[in-house]
């Protein structure tokens, strides 16, 4: 049997273990990336580790999560990650350069290599042949340290393409939607989504990145294009084709499982407020009136798209009741619609110009109106995360949203008449890296500046034999790391201060969670299916560390997340039984004891539960480790892990 793209590049850069469904696997990783709301921690990790220079031989620590400057604490954070990028070797992106993963994708991505990042997109990267994943930021700081990277070995599911798209109505975004509506946000787990088939060809690179961006939301360990012709034109007209090389799956390449998705029968669809996975015809919305109307994000602002938007735009007015705002994914793509008129034309029509940057994808400014209907073009709309609790936001194509902003409610892009020019692919991109700071040859000089914000990471403590907690906590299915730890303007410039940010803690669900954590001590949270979905913030794990939370309970737990537990301590437990869920309830206390005998491989864990009016239960949890996530345990997390191996040296 022949090989996929995905077992191409993994064979290529492993290290240790065997590929083979669900074993630990240890690679090789060529590049990383941070952004500022997860790379504070990362750079903080590396002084920790006493780390002189960054073993990996590309880093990038881009600026682009927390640029609304309300006060001194995100420059703060800014200036500290160009010190340290400085310092340890990394490339740093200057604020409003762009997002993290346009601007990899355009820069800096090579098809064959493996890149992590501290950031749940990464897999954007997917889009260019590469395998990129996802990670929390002590993963990212130790692989930057020289450690491997371990992964369980994903399955593969082919996404065979056929036909071609009927754009400009239906979009890549709508092929991802599909994904979403067939599966769900769970139903990526351990999995890899391969696009293979005829319909491949007919999507341009761009397109290719929009689908593996937005795989994120499937709970998959990442998404993969072939590297072809497209991919070689690409990088060409980012005068980058000298990294290219062809990486096609065998004719007789063996999947695990088989999507078949026709590009021509798609339909416009949208993602209903609160879940990615909520995905409907646009058709079945008709009608609703729309408030607000967001273009942009890492899912949907290159160029093209861009340019296809202004092209919708020209010539009209954005609708009374309406607030458009757009957001370039990077400055090659702002500079682009500029010098072509695409920004004259979106202005004109009375849309809102922002900077090359997240912005109001997390809640960074652009907050809707209360109980606002908010139009996306981005990839998660969980509740709370524009920053208005009872805000609606619905997720779609840029096409389909440049519509709605014209008409004032939501409309179905094939009733409107879109007398347009399709914009082409660019022969050449305007290239200036002027925003990108390379680093000194030696940077042992360099003096990192700290301000009064950013706070020494908390350490966790060596596993001990025996929990005995209560719970606080009894969640339902698909709780979010924006659930666990809350983004928005508020609470993000607290990325660089663990005691700070620990107060917001599952501040939306309860409001007294920090002080009911505070008074135990020590606590277990239960949740149901795909706990900790969505984002990589490891903010999610550090901050209920400090709080004392020992385990996690629950049916199912999201990959990178579950990473992020173990990487601090805390035990990612699930249920043998399912049926369990409904034993256990919030305010039980509950007791495990016999942690230090587990072993690598797969723990039966006896708990007992006490009662409210003091009933007993037992119920039997399960724990699966590979042996390196076992050491970090015991060790209180891996970065007392990662401390310990280098004083054995
Ligand atoms: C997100 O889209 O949720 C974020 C903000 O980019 C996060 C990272 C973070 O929380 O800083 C992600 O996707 O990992
Ligand atoms: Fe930024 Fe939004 Fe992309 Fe996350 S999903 S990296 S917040 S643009």
């Amino acid at each position: 049997m022949g090989d996929s793209v995905t077992y191409k590049i993994l064979k290529e850069h492993l290290v240790a273990g065997e590929i083979s469904k669900g074993k630990p696997i240890s690679l090789k990783i060529d590049q990383v990336l941070t952004q500022d709301a997860t790379g504070t921690m990362v750079y903080l990790q590396l002084e920790a580790m006493g780390i002189d220079k960054i073993k990996v031989p590309v880093a990038v620590a881009y600026i682009d999560h927390n640029t609304l400057q309300t006060s001194f604490r995100n420059p703060d954070d800014h200036i500290f990650l160009q010190t340290s990028a400085a310092k340890y070797g990394a490339i740093f992106s200057r604020p409003g350069n762009g997002i993290c993963h346009q601007l990899h994708l355009e820069r800096f991505g090579v098809p064959g290599a493996t890149l992590i990042g501290s950031d749940s997109h990464t897999p954007t990267g997917g889009g260019l042949g590469m395998i990129s994943m996802g990670t929390g930021g002590l993963d990212v700081a130790a692989v930057m340290a020289g450690e491997n990277y371990e992964v369980n070995t994903p399955e593969v599911v082919e996404v065979r393409l056929s036909g071609k798209l009927n754009k400009p109505y239906v979009m890549a975004m709508d092929v991802i939607l599909e994904v979403l509506r067939l599966i769900g946000v769970k139903g990526g787990l351990g999995k890899v989504f391969e696009y293979t088939g005829s319909g491949v060809s007919y999507l341009s690179l761009t397109e290719r990145a929009t689908i593996t961006n937005m795989g994120a939301e499937l709970g998959a360990t990442t998404s993969v294009f072939p590297s072809d012709g497209e991919t070689k034109r690409f990088l060409k007209a980012q005068k980058r084709d000298n990294v290219w090389k062809e990486i096609i799956a065998d004719d007789d390449a063996g999947y695990d499982s088989l999507i078949e998705i026709d590009l021509s029968k798609l339909e416009p669809l949208v993602a209903k407020p609160f879940s990615p996975g909520s995905v409907v015809p646009i058709k079945e919305l008709k009608g609703t009136p729309v408030d607000q109307v967001c273009i942009g994000s890492c899912t949907n602002s290159s160029y093209t798209t861009l340019a296809l938007v202004a092209n919708i735009l020209k010539g009209n007015r954005v609708a009374e009741n309406v607030s458009l705002t757009v957001s370039p994914g990077s400055k090659q793509a702002f500079s682009m619609i500029s010098s072509d008129g695409s920004l004259t034309s979106m202005i004109d029509s009375g849309a809102r110009i922002l900077e090359s940057v997240c912005g109001p994808c997390i809640g960074m400014g652009q907050a809707p109106k209360s109980g606002g209907v908010s139009i996306r073009t981005f990839n998660r709309n969980f509740k709370g995360r524009s920053g208005t609790d009872d805000a609606q936001v619905y997720l779609c194509s840029p096409v389909s949203a440049a519509c709605m902003a014209l008409k004032g409610e939501i409309i179905d892009p094939r009733d409107f008449s879109l007398d347009i020019n399709m914009p082409t692919e660019p022969e050449e991109f305007i290239i200036n890296d002027n925003m990108f700071i390379f680093p000194p040859k030696d940077g042992i000089d360099v003096e990192v500046i700290k301000g009064p914000n950013i706070k020494p990471i908390p350490l966790g403590e060596n596993l001990a034999d025996k929990i005995d907690a209560k719970i606080l906590l009894k969640l339902e299915d698909n709780i979010s790391t924006d659930d666990i730890m809350p983004a928005g303007g508020k609470v993000l410039p607290l990325r660089s201060n663990i005691p700070a940010i620990s107060e917001f803690v599952f501040s939306g669900i309860d409001k007294d969670f920090y002080k009911r954590a505070k008074k135990f001590g020590s606590s277990v949270i239960v949740g149901a299916e795909n706990y900790g979905q969505g984002s990589s913030r490891e903010h999610a794990a550090i901050a209920p560390m400090f709080l004392g939370i020992k385990a996690v309970i629950a049916k199912s737990i999201a990959r990178i997340h579950r990473k992020n537990l173990i990487n601090y301590g805390i035990l990612p437990l699930l249920f043998k039984n399912s049926d369990d869920y409904a034993k256990c309830n919030a305010d039980d206390n509950v007791q495990i004891v016999g942690l230090t005998d587990i072993l690598d491989g797969v723990n039966e864990v006896i708990c007992k539960i006490v009662h409210d009016d003091g009933a007993k239960d037992e119920i039997a949890l399960v724990l699966e480790i590979s042996l390196r996530e076992k050491s970090i345990l015991e060790q209180g997390g891996f970065l007392p892990y990662i401390k310990g191996k280098q004083k054995k040296g």
